[in-house]
């Protein structure tokens, strides 16, 4: 069993497709074990996406993701961080694949409308910056 972090973004909670969104993971047999709708301020994005810090496209995606509210999700399953991966699709919505989260909801590569971690090491920094162990539901 492993966890992963799931983030709906601004884009998407904006046009109301938070339990659109939801059900593509739950049909996908991915487990919610935590969620919560937050609204981040831009040091709290810079935060997140600190690993990032250094790209050209970092103030413009960080005050993307400040710019309204987000729903956090912990998801739990066999493999979840790959699976989640490829249900989310590709970063760009133009090469993601028919199907996928990304290919259906996304706007554009910054407003792509969900985040996924991508390894178990970010996974874990990334859960604990939205939920605590009380949070989460075994
Ligand atoms: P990922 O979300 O598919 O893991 P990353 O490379 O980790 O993609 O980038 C983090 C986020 O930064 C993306 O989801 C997207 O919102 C934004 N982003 C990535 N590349 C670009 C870009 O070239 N232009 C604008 N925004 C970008
Ligand atoms: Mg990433």
């Amino acid at each position: 069993m492993e966890l992963t972090l799931c983030l709906i973004k601004p884009d998407a909670v904006r046009r109301d497709l938070t339990g659109s969104i939801l059900f593509m993971i739950q049909k996908a047999g991915l487990k919610v074990v935590a969620l919560k709708m937050v609204r981040l301020d831009l040091n709290q994005a810079q935060g997140f996406y600190h690993v990032h810090r250094e790209r050209p496209f970092f103030g413009e995606l960080t005050e993307y993701m400040a710019s309204g509210p987000i729903v956090a999700v912990v998801l739990a399953g066999d493999n979840a961080i790959k699976r989640y991966r490829e249900l989310m699709g590709a970063t760009d919505p133009t090469q993601a694949d028919e199907g996928t989260i990304r290919k259906v909801f996304a706007l554009s590569k910054q407003e792509n409308s969900v985040h996924g971690s991508d390894a178990p090491e970010t996974a874990a920094f990334e859960i604990s910056y939205f939920f605590n162990a009380m949070e989460m539901v075994g």
